[in-house]
């Protein structure tokens, strides 16, 4: 990709260097048909990554794009799941926790032909899908062709197997992506640590970023014993939907799966088939999105603990994700942006770049540990996008200018602190190098790709 012009003429910034050092992150970590998303602390397919990836290896090649999507879909489960991550058979188990004999996904009837975990990430596949069939060309069909049964069979598992009241519950905090968020704190904290587990099992992440960035091993223990099990009972959604230890409604993944809805009706469009069903599909979850987490109090979405039934208090950026939802009542939408550029937030604010990850004024906010406080690349864009659906062009400009200046302040870090810009997690870290290329592309209409 070749940018010639800077963003703002007062910032000055290499944007063409920037955009080679992101492709050529995004080159050093494919691996011949999938993009890790950090060599050495992530060394496997990510769910989620792979869609934020694609939507840059789109500017490097739309067939790259294409096949990270169609590697990933062939990790996906006979009930339609697409797990959250899929093993790379040349990488050895002990080098991520919890590896390929934790899961033991090939011990299940009809497991897919690689080895893959159990649990699965919020539904962005189809929006990456959306845009690689238009990059295609006139490829686009063909690959929208082979995209959308395992898309829709996607967001039929979601709707069937985690379905509760109408929206889409999860049973791991690593099923909403944001893994660490304070929202889990209360409903995790119900989930005995047992410390014990660490005579059997060996956290990996730690030997690659700094202990103090990264969960606490009170919460790793929760996690290893939330995963044991859901594989423990087979991954058998019942019982988790009804007994698991942890049930939660998070507002980012269902905003992700309604938007899923409104792309799928674009790909169904595309193939010549009726888009009206996945239309109505999004704004169902829209509706119930609005009557089951929306807090007037608190002008947030709110996630839901499905074992208490009560709203979780935390205000996170998960629950400014469905801005992307075009059907948005105006009020709700309204006090959803005055909570965005407000204290809790600050977005377009002097002084703060991108969209936390959570509220500025909470004394639980770490502008350093891992989703409980940093700018993560991918959340800002999503709430970007929420912005622009709505016709809030400056403050996504905005947005995506903070994008660029943190990358260009601290290169392609995992996340950053909100306030100084600093870069923390892993380095050459694969969505933000793809979704720099991205806001780019975006941002400067006469980006070349080449
Ligand atoms: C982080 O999660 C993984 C577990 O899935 C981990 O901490 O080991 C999260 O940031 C998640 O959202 C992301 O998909 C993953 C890989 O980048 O890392």
């Amino acid at each position: 990709m070749v940018v010639t012009r800077t963003a703002s003429p007062a910032a000055a910034l290499d944007l063409d260097q920037l955009a080679r050092t992101a492709v050529r992150v995004l080159i050093e970590n494919w691996h011949g048909h999938a993009t890790v998303p950090s060599r050495r602390l992530y060394p496997h397919q990510w769910s989620w990554d792979s869609a934020f990836i694609a939507l840059g290896q789109q500017y490097i090649t739309p067939q790259r794009a294409a096949v990270e999507l169609l590697s990933l879909f062939g990790a996906q489960w006979a009930d339609g799941r697409i797990p959250h991550i899929a093993f790379n058979p040349a990488v050895p188990d002990h080098a991520y926790f919890p590896g390929p004999s934790f899961w033991r996904s090939s011990q299940l009837p009809g497991h897919p032909p690689i080895d893959t975990s159990g649990i699965i990430q919020p539904p962005v596949h189809a929006i990456a899908a959306h845009a690689v069939m238009d990059r295609l060309g006139a490829n686009g069909r063909d690959f929208a062709a082979r995209a959308y049964p395992a898309l829709v069979a996607q967001n039929s598992y979601i709707r069937e197997r985690r379905g509760v009241k109408g929206l889409a519950a999860v049973v791991h905090p690593w099923e909403t992506g944001l893994d660490n968020s304070p929202a889990w704190d209360e409903p995790l904290h119900a989930v005995p640590a047992d410390l014990s587990l660490f005579e059997s099992y060996t956290r990996r992440d730690i030997d690659h970023a700094r202990a103090s960035e990264r969960p606490t091993d009170e919460d790793y223990a929760r996690y290893i014993r939330l995963a044991l099990s859901y594989r423990d009972h087979g991954y058998d959604d019942d019982w988790m939907r009804s007994r698991s230890e942890f049930v939660v409604v998070d507002p980012g993944f269902n905003a992700l799966w309604a938007w899923s809805e409104l792309a799928l009706a674009e790909i169904a469009r595309a193939l010549g088939r009726n888009p009206d069903g996945h239309q109505r599909e999004a704004e169902r979850i829209t509706t119930e999105l609005v009557d089951q987490l929306w807090s007037t109090e608190s002008e947030i979405f709110l996630a839901r603990d499905k074992r208490s039934g009560r709203l979780l208090g935390e205000r996170t950026v998960a629950g400014l994700i469905p801005l992307l939802l075009p059907k948005l009542p105006q009020g709700v939408r309204d006090a959803l942006c005055a909570t965005l550029t407000g204290p809790s937030f600050g977005a377009g604010q002097l002084g703060i770049r991108g969209v936390p990850s959570f509220d500025l004024t909470d004394r639980r906010y770490n502008p350093r540990r891992y989703w409980r406080g940093p700018t993560w690349l991918n959340t800002t864009w999503l709430v970007a996008e929420g912005l622009r659906a709505h016709g809030a062009d400056a403050l996504a400009h905005r947005l995506r200018d903070d994008m660029v200046a943190l990358v260009a302040n601290a290169g392609l870090r995992e996340y950053f602190n909100p306030r100084t810009g600093s870069g923390h997690g892993t380095s050459n870290f694969s969505w933000s190098a793809a979704l720099l290329l991205h806001v780019l592309a975006e941002v400067l209409p006469q980006a070349e790709t080449g």
